[in-house]
């Protein structure tokens, strides 16, 4: 299961580098900070150019749950949507309304550039620790309600590693139609 309708938007699933895909909109999983660091964070700053850091700089930071926009410098989109997700630490803290938050936000700015399609990482699930299992959940189940309220023609969920591919294909398979 790699594609899902929710009204008139695809919410669709591909394995592989969130920098090279043709969407006006990316999504980074960045920290409060917005400094920099690994995992997609890093490669969207490397293969994006200075332009987005110099950016980030000025906005100064942005809170967990939220989102901020940037340009995109060098790469194929037109926007990096900076979204802070929650530190995993136990699910006790506030964490699945954190990370709710964190992809809500992200839609909303999106939607305000006027973005039509937007492409996703698993927030949170790299070095912040948030089990994937349930961050998958929270994703799709999150998105495919702001849909109600936001217009989008596609939603894209990149994810890196075969163990992530396979968590995300049952969760869309688990709410397809019958
Ligand atoms: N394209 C798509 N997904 C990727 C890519 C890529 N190029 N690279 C990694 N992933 P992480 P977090 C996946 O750690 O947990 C940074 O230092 C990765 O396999 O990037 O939210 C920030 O600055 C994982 O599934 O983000 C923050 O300090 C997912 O992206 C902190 O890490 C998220 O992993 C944020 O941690």
């Amino acid at each position: 299961m790699t594609q899902l309708r929710v009204g008139k938007t695809r919410l669709t699933l591909v394995q592989g580098d969130i920098t090279i895909q043709q969407v006006d909109a990316i999504v980074n999983a960045a920290n409060a900070a917005l400094r920099g660091g690994g995992g997609v964070d890093g490669a969207i700053h490397r293969a994006g150019g200075p332009d987005i850091m110099a950016e980030c700089r000025r906005i100064g930071g942005c809170p967990t749950g939220k989102a901020v926009r940037t340009t995109a410098g060098r790469l194929p989109a037109d926007h990096v949507i900076h979204a802070v997700g929650p530190i995993w630490s136990g699910g006790n803290a506030g964490e699945p309304d954190l990370l709710a938050s964190a992809y809500r936000r992200s839609l909303e700015v999106a939607a305000s550039q006027g973005a039509r399609t937007v492409a996703f990482p698993s927030i949170s699930t790299g070095v912040y620790g948030y089990p994937k299992d349930l961050a998958a959940d929270t994703a799709l189940d999150t998105v495919s309600a702001a849909l109600s309220r936001l217009d989008f023609d596609e939603v894209r969920f990149v994810v890196f590693g075969d163990d992530d591919l396979a968590t995300y294909e049952q969760a869309m398979h688990a709410r397809a139609p019958e």
